[in-house]
C-alpha cells in the first residue's frame, strides 16, 4: 500500500480537494447508509430519505431524522475529521466536500466545507420556504412547526432533488482545479457527488481513495489505501511547516 507515494504526492500539490461520505464518521459511533446498523424499525435510507415518504408520512420520516439528531448529539468528531481539518491548515488551496449531513467536520475545527445533501441541524419550512438552525433533540412537537404555522422539513437534500446550485458549483470548481483528489469514506453510489472525483481525474487531478474496502471508483483511483479513515487520514498529512 503506498502511503510514502500518495503523502508525496498531496505535500507537493499546490491544490488539494477531498470528498467524504459516512465512512468518515463511522468511527465517532454513526452508522453508514449501506453498512451494517444502516437500516432503521428495517426500512433502508432510499425508501426514507425521498419527497414521496415523506409526502406519504412525514410522522415516519420524522422519527427516523429525530433518531439520527439524537444518536449524531452524542458523537464527536475522530481522528479522520481532524486530519482533514488540519490539511486545511498546511495546504495552499483546500476544500472539504462532505455528502454527510452531520456537522462532525465543522466541529473538528474544518472551516472551508462544502455541504452537497444539506445539514441534519438545519429545518425548511415546507411552506415559506423559511430556514433555521435547530438543534433540540429530542424535536418537540414532531413534526417541528415554523412560525408562520407550516411544517418543517430537514434541509437535507432526498433522492429526487436536486443538490443546492451554490455548494455544486464549489465542488466543481475544486474538482477542475484539484492536483490531488482524495475520495474518503464513502461508496460512491450516489450522484452526482460520486462523479467528482471522475470529473477531478479529467482536469489532471491525481485521485486517491481511503476506504475500508473496493468501491464503484476504486478502479480509477490512482491509488487506493485500504483501512479506516481515522488511521489513515492522518498519515498523509503534509508535514507541518
Ligand atoms: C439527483 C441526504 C436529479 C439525506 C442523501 C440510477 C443511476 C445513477 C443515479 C441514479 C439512479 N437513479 C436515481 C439516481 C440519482 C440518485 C442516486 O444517485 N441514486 C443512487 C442510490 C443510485 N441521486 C439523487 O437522487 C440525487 N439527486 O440526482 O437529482 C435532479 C436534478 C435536477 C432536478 C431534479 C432532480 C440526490 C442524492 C442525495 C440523496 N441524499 N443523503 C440523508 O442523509 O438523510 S444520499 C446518502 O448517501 C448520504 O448523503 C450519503 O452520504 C450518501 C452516500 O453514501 P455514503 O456516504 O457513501 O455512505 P455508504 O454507507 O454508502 O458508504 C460508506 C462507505 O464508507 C463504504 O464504502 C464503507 O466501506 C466505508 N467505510 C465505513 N467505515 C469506514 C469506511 N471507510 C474508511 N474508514 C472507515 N472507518
Ligand atoms: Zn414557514
Amino acid at each position: 500500500m503506498n502511503i510514502a507515494e500518495a503523502r508525496t504526492w498531496i505535500a507537493q500539490a499546490r491544490s488539494v480537494a477531498v470528498l467524504t461520505g459516512a465512512g468518515i464518521s463511522a468511527e465517532s459511533g454513526l452508522p453508514t447508509f449501506r453498512g451494517p446498523g444502516g437500516l432503521w424499525r428495517n426500512f433502508r435510507p432510499e425508501e426514507l430519505a425521498t419527497p414521496e415518504a415523506f409526502r406519504r408520512d412525514p410522522q415516519l420520516v420524522w422519527e427516523w431524522y429525530d433518531w439520527r439528531r439524537s444518536v449524531h448529539a452524542k458523537c464527536e468528531p475522530n481522528a479522520g475529521h481532524r486530519a482533514l481539518a488540519e490539511f486545511e491548515q498546511r495546504v495552499q488551496e483546500f476544500l472539504l466536500i462532505t455528502q454527510n449531513v452531520d456537522s462532525l467536520h465543522e466541529r473538528a475545527g474544518s472551516r472551508r466545507v462544502v455541504h452537497l445533501h444539506g445539514s441534519l441541524w438545519r429545518l425548511r419550512c415546507m411552506v415559506c420556504g423559511g430556514e433555521e438552525e435547530n438543534t433540540q433533540v429530542p424535536l418537540d412537537p414532531l413534526p417541528p412547526r415554523c412560525a408562520c404555522g407550516g411544517m418543517l422539513r430537514p434541509d437535507v437534500v432526498w433522492f429526487g432533488e436536486p443538490l443546492p446550485q451554490a455548494a455544486m458549483e464549489r465542488a466543481l470548481q475544486a474538482a477542475y482545479s484539484a492536483d490531488v483528489f482524495l475520495v474518503a469514506g464513502t461508496s460512491s453510489v450516489v450522484y452526482p457527488a460520486a462523479a467528482l472525483p471522475h470529473v477531478a481525474k479529467q482536469h489532471g487531478a491525481r485521485v486517491i481513495e481511503v476506504n475500508l474496502e473496493t468501491t464503484e471508483m476504486s478502479a480509477m483511483a490512482d491509488i487506493t489505501l485500504r483501512g479506516k479513515c481515522g488511521e489513515l487520514l492522518p498519515q498523509l498529512l503534509p508535514a507541518d511547516f
